[in-house]
């Protein structure tokens, strides 16, 4: 299996085959009718342009109340399971971490971006996270473990899984933009990003 590294970001381009990224959309469609999508507010109020769900034991959640981890769907309803062809994405790339507690799902219309974070509402931060891109290519910008400096990016295409450890896992980073409607595998367009992680 081919694999670039850069800064620490391993990335494995198209490590899914095509019959594999459409059966993994099918069972999304599931995850969604239980979880539907719904656009988060940073604290300050402001709404985000991803729109998000989650699988698993825990989702992430934003809101006026802060950043957190939580067990629900703001429905009440608990997540989904994590589909089966994550966990085996999962056990295949990083066969030493704990198990994921939670798929974190992201979908970006045409015009939605995600601006440099790091993430760090998790626990247990030696433990792995792991991306898989479907539909749309993306713009990944990858920067340093402290805001500014210089940074690099890296168009990601449908099928690519990219596994952050080590100094990656606390690298910023961000999605500049979507080149729409390159991909033929979501019929309404766009591009969801799926990412496996440890929470607890
Ligand atoms: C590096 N998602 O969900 S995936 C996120 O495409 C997020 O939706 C982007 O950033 C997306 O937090 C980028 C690549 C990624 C995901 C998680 C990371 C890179 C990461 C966690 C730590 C470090
Ligand atoms: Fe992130």
């Amino acid at each position: 299996m081919n694999k670039v590294l850069i800064r620490g970001f391993e990335i494995y381009p198209d490590y899914l085959p095509k019959e594999v990224q459409s059966d993994l959309v099918d069972a999304l469609r599931s995850c969604l009718m239980t979880a539907p999508l719904i656009r988060p507010v940073t604290p300050r109020g402001k709404p985000m342009s991803v729109r998000m769900s989650a699988a698993g034991a825990y989702g992430w959640i934003s809101d006026r109340k802060g950043y957190r981890y939580e067990a629900r769907h703001p429905s009440g309803v608990a997540w989904p399971a994590i589909p089966k062809i994550l966990l085996d994405v999962w056990t295949e790339l990083v066969p030493e971490a704990r198990r994921p507690e939670c798929c974190l799902i992201n979908w970006y219309a045409d015009s939605a971006k995600m601006g440099m974070h790091q993430d760090s509402d998790e626990a247990d931060l030696s433990q792995p996270v792991l991306s898989v891109s479907l539909g749309d290519d993306a713009l990944f910008r990858m920067g340093n473990t402290t805001r500014g400096g210089k940074t690099e990016s890296v168009w990601l295409k449908s099928g690519d899984v990219v596994v952050m450890r080590g100094s990656a896992r606390q690298a910023f980073h961000g999605i500049d933009r979507i080149k729409p409607n390159n991909s033929a595998l979501l019929a309404d367009g766009g591009r969801i990003n799926l990412t496996l992680r440890v929470v607890t």
